[in-house]
């Protein structure tokens, strides 16, 4: 149940892409970046499962306290993370 609220929060934050992509660095994108970090099947193509379980690791890496839940600064960093990756 913990891992379903998890997964939903996740999607909540990744389907709000305005968090992570602010216009002002639409420019930077790197979608072949992107592809390349997340496509586990190696089709070219990213699945929302690919990109789902990419932004659990991330959430995980952040999530220090093993809570299941990032506070104000570990969504800082898992943010920023989250930049780098779609800048490539
Ligand atoms: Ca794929």
């Amino acid at each position: 149940m913990i891992r379903i609220a998890r997964t939903l929060a996740i999607a909540s934050i990744a389907a709000s892409s305005a968090f992570f992509l602010p216009a002002a660095h639409a420019d930077a994108l790197n979608p072949d970046a992107f592809v390349k970090m997340c496509d586990t099947d190696k089709d070219g193509m990213v699945s929302k499962a690919e990109v789902m379980k990419h932004v659990e690791k991330m959430f995980d890496k952040m999530d220090t306290k093993k809570m299941g839940k990032l506070d104000k600064k570990q969504i800082e960093e898992f943010l920023k993370a989250f930049n780098m990756l779609a800048a490539g």
